[in-house]
């Protein structure tokens, strides 16, 4: 091969240009959210309705971790706003799970449309991951979770029924390739009184984790998300813009910057874990039973890495500017 064509094509795969060259299909993703105590959940939405309206996604579904009885609605008026008011939506309806506060989930849901009913009516989430895991080819869907672990946990243990033949584990490991996790801190938390997705529903983690039979990549927060904090320039779109009134309510007020940790998975989960980041794959997550955790380099899972800071050299203001042209993102109709 001559020396500039393969420049060339090195250059068209540090760019991430390949996929497209080869025909491949956008990531199918299905969004994960505790859409209740956080407000970044709502940018994470957002960006999401961007990158499908780009091209760069499809956005199958978004599922509910959370058990707030506004967090549903409150997702449903996001999708609405943004144009897909009827992308399938689920709760946990199983024994474990948790409800935390919410400064903006029922005001969400109230000040703008949606027809998500509230409580019972809602659909299951794991009814809903198997319908749609069962619709799609195998091998081709990403999970992207931003909150708890509960519904990954109960989507594996649940057992074959009229939508598959196929039990949970073996429904994940036909059709999803890659789970994107927004958990905790890298390389390890162990304090259990510091907030994190792993800690709540902690017992969903260690279960869901331990039998996740394809490639995870865990995505960190603390100083790592505070870097790449976003949000403030919502104040840039018009005032009915929802992700926009959620930090506004969520700050009591004026929208300000608040750290990406939901953003960071997003942006992994639909461009891949190469530029910007710094991928670590030598190692696993270990998760103890209270839910906090430790990378250990002592055995390798093949399919545990994680993502906790940038490739030397990267400027944060370059990835928080590709943050906030996805969160600033207004659907057509606006
Ligand atoms: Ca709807
Ligand atoms: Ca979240």
């Amino acid at each position: 091969m001559c020396r500039s064509l393969w420049m060339l094509l090195c250059l068209m795969v540090s760019l991430g240009l390949m996929d497209s060259v080869l025909g491949q299909t956008p990531p199918k993703i299905i969004f994960d959210t505790d859409m209740d105590s956080d407000c970044d959940d709502g940018a994470a939405l957002a960006m999401l309705h961007a990158l499908a309206d780009r091209g760069e996604i499809e956005l199958l579904g978004t599922m509910i971790s959370a058990k707030h009885p506004w967090s549903a609605a409150c997702t449903d008026a996001i999708n609405t706003y943004f144009g897909r008011p009827d992308l399938p939506l689920g709760v946990p309806k199983q024994k474990a799970g948790i409800q935390q506060g919410s400064t903006y989930a029922e005001r969400i849901a109230q000040e703008f449309p949606h027809d998500c009913p509230i409580g019972e009516q809602v659909p299951d989430a794991i009814t809903q991951y198997r319908k749609i895991l069962a619709s799609q080819a195998d091998g081709s869907v990403t999970i992207l979770t931003v909150g708890d672990i509960t519904n990954l946990r109960y989507l594996i243990e649940s057992e074959r029924d009229a939508i598959s033949s196929l039990d949970g584990r073996q429904l994940v490991k036909a059709k999803v390739a890659h789970w994107v996790c927004m958990g905790s801190r890298y390389p390890a938390d162990l304090d259990p009184s510091k907030w994190g997705n792993f800690k709540p529903d902690a017992e969903s983690t260690v279960k869901a984790v331990e039998a996740w039979p394809t490639k995870i990549t865990f995505t960190g927060g603390g100083r790592f998300a505070q870097m790449l904090s976003t949000g403030k320039r919502l104040d840039e779109v018009p005032a009915d813009n929802p992700v926009r009134r959620v930090y506004e309510l969520y700050f009591g007020g004026k929208v300000k910057n608040r750290h990406s940790a939901d953003q960071i998975t997003v942006m992994v989960a639909a461009r891949g874990t190469g530029h910007p980041w710094k991928l670590i794959t030598q190692g696993h997550n270990h998760i103890f039973a209270n839910g906090t955790h430790q990378w250990r380099t002592d055995t390798n899972d093949p399919n545990h890495q994680y993502i906790s800071a940038l490739a030397e050299g990267v400027d944060p203001a370059e990835v928080i500017d590709s943050i906030d042209e996805l969160i600033l993102h207004l659907p057509k109709s606006k």
